[in-house]
């Protein structure tokens, strides 16, 4: 796909257009472009040239909330075909998925639910501003391999420890492994709540999902490798 049809995407979600992104999506998903490759080369620097703008108080808050309306637009056409592949397959393990308590961000947790349904794992996503305890209800409820936790805001990323204490408290922690992701969160913060693991993009969390399924196996068969 030429390089200005990329810049096109990103300008669309710049300009909060949610109709050129849409189109945009649809045009790329005609003509045989990989669905991730628009979301990671067009969609998503988009997003971040917003926050960074954002943060110069160069954009506002109802500025940004149109970005996002892009982005879902755009989303809209590109999820399904990301979500064709799983279907297929056999089911790889059952994730969790939410934003912490005090958090509405929600387009990266999106993201990582679809790809993980495209490679195979059954997702529950709870939404945004979940608490710990949800979270933990919820993995006892379905008997939950990983629960993804996000967090966008550096105030709520502490949240993200909150959720390992209540599967601890629910008596969950050992059979449940936790991995956190979001813009400011690191791989420092993951192994200082302790967290089993950290991806800091959508793609990176289906290969933690797998890497943290296969721990799980060798912890239950006593196998190390
Ligand atoms: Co928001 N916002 N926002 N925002 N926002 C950020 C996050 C700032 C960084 C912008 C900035 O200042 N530069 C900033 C946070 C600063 C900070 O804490 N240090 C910020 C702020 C301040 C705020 C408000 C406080 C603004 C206000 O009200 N004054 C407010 C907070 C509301 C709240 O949550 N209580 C707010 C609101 C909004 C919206 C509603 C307008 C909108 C969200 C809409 C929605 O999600 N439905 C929004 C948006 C869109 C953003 C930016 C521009 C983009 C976020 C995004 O979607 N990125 C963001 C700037 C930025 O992040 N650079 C800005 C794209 C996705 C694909 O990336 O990082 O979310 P991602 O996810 C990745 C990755 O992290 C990883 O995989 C994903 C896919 O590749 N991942 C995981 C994510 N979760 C994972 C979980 C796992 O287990 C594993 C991997």
């Amino acid at each position: 796909m030429p390089e200005d049809t990329f810049s096109a995407m990103r300008q669309s979600i710049v300009n909060g257009a949610p109709d050129v992104a849409l189109e945009l999506a649809q045009q790329a998903v005609h003509s045989g472009v990989a669905p991730l490759d628009a979301i990671n080369n067009g969609y998503v620097p988009g997003m971040h040239d917003v926050g960074e703008q954002f943060a110069r108080g160069q954009m506002y808050l109802p500025d940004m909330m149109a970005s996002a309306e892009a982005m879902r637009a755009a989303m809209s056409v590109l999820d399904p075909e990301l979500r064709k592949a799983g279907t297929e397959r056999p089911m790889a393990g059952t994730v969790i998925l939410g934003t912490t308590k005090g958090d509405i961000h929600e387009i990266g947790k999106i993201l990582v639910g679809t790809l993980l349904t495209a490679n195979g794992f059954r997702v529950h996503d709870l939404g945004v501003d979940v608490s710990g305890e949800k979270f933990a209800a919820k993995a006892r409820e379905l008997n939950a391999d990983i629960v993804g936790v996000s967090a966008l805001l550096t105030t709520t990323m502490r949240n993200q420890k909150t959720v390992i204490d209540a599967l601890q408290q629910a008596g969950l922690r050992s059979q449940v492994k936790v991995m956190v992701g979001g813009a400011p969160v690191t791989r420092r913060w993951a192994d200082e709540i302790g967290a089993d693991g950290y991806a800091k993009d959508a793609m990176s969390a289906v290969v933690l999902a797998r890497e943290l399924m296969q721990l799980k196996t060798q912890e239950a068969t006593g196998i190390h490798a």
